[in-house]
């Protein structure tokens, strides 16, 4: 195992284009909608570098909060040129009873082979969120649906999991992930606080995030470049971190 730390630059040219273009337009929305503080993550877990199976992982995160989300986290990862993954998770806090945006980009040569995307319950999906999500959904038709793993009932009913076909199934996938992001920063920009609901709210966070801890994929990855210990603290201080 090696691991270094430090600014180099980023990986993100060197992405399949799906991830780049998501990536990209997760960050204008963002930038868009929201006021964005920096976030600082433990230990200047912000860049990393490891080796697997001889090829160079890399890892960088960028991490942002806002007045209404807690954490706004877009990692990109790359393992030599045979895996790339974009990773997002908005974790709204607890004061506000909104669902948890969370994407994974999964690629190997040139191939997406895992796309999916989710505005995921803590407590009940509200209306709003429903009627938006299930119309975004209506304008597209994949070939290829993917099973969610048994971890996976944290998901909502319109959570979208595919195996992309080919350039066209990509940009519906893209379409259906940005109108959920926008549904969701134009929701939860309006939404009013209910400080009285924050330990129910917490309680739903929290089981979103040890149901999240559960993918074996995801830890196989970080434990074959980085060692279990290190893999488990990734898992549980960065990617799914439980507020206090
Ligand atoms: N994930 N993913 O983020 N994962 O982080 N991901 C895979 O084709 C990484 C999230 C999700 O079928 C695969 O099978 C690594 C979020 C689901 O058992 C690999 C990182 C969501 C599956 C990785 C990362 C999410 C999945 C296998 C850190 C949803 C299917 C690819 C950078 C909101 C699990 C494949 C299954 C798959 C790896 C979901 C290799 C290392 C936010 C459901």
């Amino acid at each position: 195992m090696s691991l270094s730390l430090g600014s180099t630059p980023s990986i993100h040219d060197q992405q399949h284009p799906l991830i780049q273009r998501l990536a990209q337009a997760i960050e204008d929305t963002w930038q868009a909608h929201l006021d964005l503080e920096p976030y600082t993550l433990p230990e200047d877990l912000g860049y990393v570098e490891g080796r697997l199976e001889g090829e160079r992982l890399v890892i960088e995160n960028r991490c942002y909060q806002s007045r209404v989300f807690r954490k706004l986290h877009l990692e990109l990862a790359r393992v030599g040129s045979i895996l790339d993954i974009l990773h997002c998770v908005m974790f709204p806090r607890p004061e506000y009873l909104l669902p948890m945006f969370g994407t994974d980009l999964v690629g190997g040569r040139g191939q997406i082979s895992a796309a999916i995307v989710d505005l995921s319950p803590v407590i009940a999906l509200p209306q709003a969120y429903r009627q938006g999500m299930a119309s975004a959904l209506a304008q597209s038709t994949f070939h290829q649906r993917r099973e969610l793993p048994a971890w996976g009932h944290i998901f909502s009913e319109h959570c979208l999991f595919v195996r992309p076909a080919d350039v066209q199934e990509e940009e519906q996938f893209l379409a259906v992930a940005m109108a959920y992001l926008d549904l969701h920063c134009r929701l939860a920009q309006a939404a009013i606080p209910v400080p009285e609901q924050a330990d129910a709210i917490l309680a739903g966070q929290r089981t979103y995030c040890t149901q999240q801890q559960q993918n074996d994929k995801t830890r196989r990855v970080l434990e074959k470049a980085f060692g279990e210990p290190w893999a488990e603290r990734y898992m549980t201080t960065v990617l799914f971190d439980l507020a206090e």
